[in-house]
């Protein structure tokens, strides 16, 4: 079994039931446990700035599935949930993201499997929902996520 993070983000329709739909269904998925769910932040967009607010979260898991297995198994329910990315713009407007962010201690760098996120160090929305779960957590490679935090906010 692995530790493994989630990201969570959402920005169209009824965020907060999206998100909690988005657990639900990671709490119903194969050789998985939701261990710990972040409080729902409501966020500033980053990147394409000129779109609606999103609501971000992480969830860790206990998990058997292997990485590409767990991450196959993210998009399904990005499916499920309704995200569409037919003419949607990288970076735009999404009804449900649900992005892998830490596996353990692995790092893998695959087409279509970065592990960490390649961006986590960058977004405070990701590092916040991390640290509330787990102040101590090392992102391998990149350090723990309370100093990466703290180096955005102080830069900011
Ligand atoms: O990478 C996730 C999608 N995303 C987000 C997000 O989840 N939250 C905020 N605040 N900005 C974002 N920009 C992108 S792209």
């Amino acid at each position: 079994m692995a530790r493994a993070f989630v990201g969570l983000g959402s920005n169209l329709g009824d965020r907060a039931e999206t998100l909690q739909r988005a657990v639900d269904a990671l709490r119903a998925l194969p050789e998985t446990d939701v261990v710990a769910v972040s409080g729902f932040r409501d966020t500033a967009p980053v990147g394409i700035v000129d779109q609606p607010r999103f609501l971000n979260g992480a969830v860790e898991l206990d998990t058997g599935l292997p990485p590409r297995a767990l991450l196959d198994a993210l998009l399904r329910v990005e499916r499920v949930l309704g995200r569409d990315r037919t003419g949607v713009p990288r970076g735009g407007p999404r009804t449900l993201d649900l992005d892998l962010l830490l596996y353990g201690e692995v790092e893998i760098d695959e087409p279509g499997l970065q592990v960490p996120h390649p961006r986590l160090a960058e977004r405070g929305f990701v590092l916040e929902p991390l640290v509330e779960l787990d102040p101590a957590l090392e992102a391998p490679g990149k350090g723990p996520v309370e100093a990466l935090l703290a180096k955005l906010d102080s830069a900011a």
